[in-house]
């Protein structure tokens, strides 16, 4: 039995009719996409499992690295093609045989919903389950809403689907999604589970009851998700359909969750987050390096254990390297150690890493003091005190004990690595690697290649981001590189709207009700002002004294206030509360009235379509200077590192759907206020005038 699969296609689904149980092999690579190929074989297939008496049940199994990862995404840009998942997938409930599915790598989307209509689920230790579909700006739409609550309940259901988390195959049996986990074989294993289902009355997971929750709970529940989601749509609709899975019969349910799928599939934010979903994949492939090979790389040095140091230590840990951590005295390596362990230590008590795994990892990491126990590694990476000239002495040092072909990496934030470089007799071995902190957790990695970095070595970078499981950005040198130039441009326009009129609060709120997870103001309080305040002085006497500057931040520093760490910065913490303090409102004012400017009210909107017009003319900067090869380069950064609301897709991607002319326009009224720096990118003009798209 075959899908009727292109010729040059091989067959997606066939039917091995073993009797008395037979097994359905999905094999649709990579990742057993339920394709439009797929979900005719398996209708026919399932059909035949129906149809054949020498068949008494039926194992369902994928070919490959994991069982169905979902719909195929690439579809969703099309108009819906027969037979719908939906569809395959009551037939698979409604088989008159017992119907158990073999599940190993994950089962994502509706290959989880494949799982929840059949009879049973046999999973491989190392598998894991999710509804991820709110990430697409979804909801699952071939009856996950309906079906994981009949299984595992309405609270459990309601975390799973409107989080879109994974859960790994313990946690899952422990939910009651999971029947048994594998021994070993797992399809001998799920054949045995489905030879003792022969002749048993069939379980069908969507004649199970719903208990229903608290009808006030509930409610209350619905309203957080929605809180969370930050303007996301689909979280919120997600809950509304778990919820109803109590009251309405499973058609019922199902009709309601088609509606809202097929609505949602259809909507800006479905293809903002699908747009980001490819982005993030496509920004690994950078023009004219997929043929170039990278440089071994399995020896690792980090020179500084700082917080920095040590998240980059434990990111390589991680992921299997072999680390050495060094540093210049016994004290600092000391807390470095310590500050390593605490991290581990932490995962452990919550759950997420067993002691054995901790002690594997921690076994992974090397101490030393001093640079000269580098001399084995195949890359070495620095992340000591942001200081020009503290990076080039340690450069000089390391070039001279490290052995030809290790690639020297700097961690720098926004130092110029050309300069960092040019002290080293290997310049065309020296990258940036740009960490985001925490380095363990953060999945950027801005690699900054100078003009004398070679090939091999960004490859190399492109390939360790793999292995850490990181999204990678290769751009160019200029001050920020991508992120931070960008945040320290829109940062700059948050500083005019105090002046005008906002206060810190309103700022930071209007850019939350936006999408962001923290305005610009509690941001820099979270990552201490004293890092920007060092780097205006440094760039002071190379700033434009025609560009508007504001020193409200400086009067901050100046005043000892740092943000959290010292109870004070643009905020007052009280017990870590953050509260809106009457010295800043008082030092504000005082900037306007400096400035010779009367305060107004500055309304939200205007507050958003600002702060987004500087983005995306930076953006657009960046781009006209060739820094980053493409629009997505930016909106990835944009989005992974600095919490750009992934809903709408990044700065560039949603500037072609707000369109170019009325953001020219806002940049054009800015550039005549605010003077040097704020002219419009021609790129940003051309495109405008041209009517042409950052995503044609
Ligand atoms: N559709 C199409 N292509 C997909 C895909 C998908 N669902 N998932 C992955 N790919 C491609 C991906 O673009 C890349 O292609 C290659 O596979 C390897 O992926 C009805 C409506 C499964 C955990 O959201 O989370 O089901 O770049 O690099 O790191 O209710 O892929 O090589 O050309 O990510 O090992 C729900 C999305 C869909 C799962 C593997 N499912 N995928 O990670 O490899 S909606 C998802 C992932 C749905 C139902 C609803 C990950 C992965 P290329 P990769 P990986």
């Amino acid at each position: 039995m075959t899908a009727a699969a292109s010729p040059e296609q091989a067959e997606p689904v066939r039917l091995i009719p073993t009797a008395p149980v037979a097994v359905i092999e999905i094999d649709n690579p990579p990742v057993n996409a339920t394709s439009q190929t797929v979900r005719t074989g398996l209708l026919e297939a399932i059909r035949e499992v129906d149809r054949n008496p020498q068949i008494e049940a039926v194992v369902m199994a994928c070919a490959g690295r994991t069982f169905v990862a979902g719909a195929d995404i690439r579809e969703f840009g099309q108009s819906p093609r027969e037979p719908h998942l939906p569809d395959v997938i009551n037939a698979i409930e409604a088989c008159s045989k017992p119907v158990v599915a073999a599940i190993h790598g994950t089962a994502l989307g509706g290959g989880c919903e494949i799982a929840l209509a059949s009879h049973a689920r046999v999973a491989e230790p190392g598998a894991s389950f999710g509804l991820p579909e709110v990430k697409l700006g979804l909801v699952p739409g071939a009856g996950g809403t309906q079906r994981l609550p009949r299984l595992i309940g309405l609270e459990a259901a309601l975390d799973l689907v409107t989080s879109g988390r994974n859960v790994k195959a313990a946690e899952a049996l422990r939910l009651g999604l999971v029947d048994r986990l594998s021994s070993g074989d797992l399809r001998q294993d799920a054949i045995e589970l489905a030879r003792e289902l022969i002749g048993q009355p069939l379980r069908r997971t969507g004649e199970r009851p719903v208990a229903p929750m608290d009808a006030e709970a509930a409610s209350a529940k619905a309203a957080e998700i929605r809180r969370k989601a930050r303007g996301a749509e689909a979280p919120g609709k997600a809950a509304e359909l778990v919820l109803l899975s109590a009251s309405l019969p499973l058609k019922d349910g199902m009709a309601r969750e088609r509606e809202t799928f097929l609505e949602l599939r259809s909507s800006e934010q479905s293809a903002a987050l699908r747009h980001a979903f490819f982005a993030e994949r496509e920004v690994t492939r950078l023009p004219g390096l997929d043929s170039v090979e990278p440089r071994p790389v399995q020896k690792v040095g980090i020179v500084g254990a700082g917080t920095m140091g040590s998240g980059i230590a434990i990111a390589f840990a991680d992921a299997g390297f072999d680390v050495k951590v060094v540093e210049t005295s016994e004290q600092a390596l000391a807390a470095g150690q310590t500050r390593i362990a605490d991290v581990y230590d932490k995962q452990v008590g919550s759950g997420r890493l067993t002691a054995a795994a901790r002690d594997e990892r921690l076994r992974t990491i090397g101490y030393a003091l001093g640079t000269s126990s580098l001399s084995d590694r195949d890359l070495v990476i620095e992340a000591v005190f942001e200081d020009l000239e503290v990076k080039r002495s340690l450069f000089r040092d390391l070039d001279g004990i490290l052995p030809p072909g290790t690639i020297l990496a700097t961690n720098t934030s926004y130092l110029d690595i050309s300069l960092i470089a040019s002290v080293t007799s290997r310049p065309a071995d020296v990258v940036g690697l740009h960490f985001f902190s925490p380095a363990n957790v953060m999945k950027l990695l801005e690699i900054v290649r100078t003009d004398k970095t070679t090939a091999d070595v960004v490859a190399t970078g492109l390939s360790l981001a793999k292995r850490l499981r990181k999204i990678p950005v290769v751009c160019r040198v200029c001050d920020g590189f991508v992120g931070n130039r960008i945040l320290s441009r829109y940062r700059l326009q948050a500083e005019y709207l105090l002046e005008e009129g906002a206060l810190p609060h309103e700022i930071d709120a209007a850019l939350e009700a936006f999408g962001f997870p923290m305005g610009p103001f509690a941001v820099s309080d979270l990552a201490g002002l004293d890092i920007a305040w060092a780097r205006r002085k440094r760039l002071a006497p190379t700033r434009d004294p025609r560009e508007r500057y504001v020193d409200i931040a400086d009067r901050l520093c100046e005043a000892g206030r740092f943000g959290r760490k010292t109870g004070a910065g643009w905020y007052r913490y009280e017990g870590g509360k953050r509260e809106v303090d009457p010295f800043v409102t008082t030092l504000v004012e005082e900037s306007s009235q400096r400035r010779g400017l009367t305060r107004r009210r500055i309304p939200a909107d205007e507050i958003q379509s600002r702060i987004r017009a500087a983005i995306v003319n930076e953006a657009c900067k960046i781009l006209d200077e060739r820094i980053v090869e493409r629009p997505l380069d930016v909106d990835v950064v944009m989005m992974h590192g600095y919490g750009y609301p992934a809903w709408r897709g990044g700065p560039l991607f949603e500037a072609d759907r707000v369109g170019l002319q009325p953001i020219l326009a806002q940049v054009k009224e800015r550039a005549d206020q605010d003077g040097p720096g704020w002219e419009p990118a021609d790129g940003l003009v051309g495109c405008a005038a041209s009517g042409a798209k950052f995503y044609p």
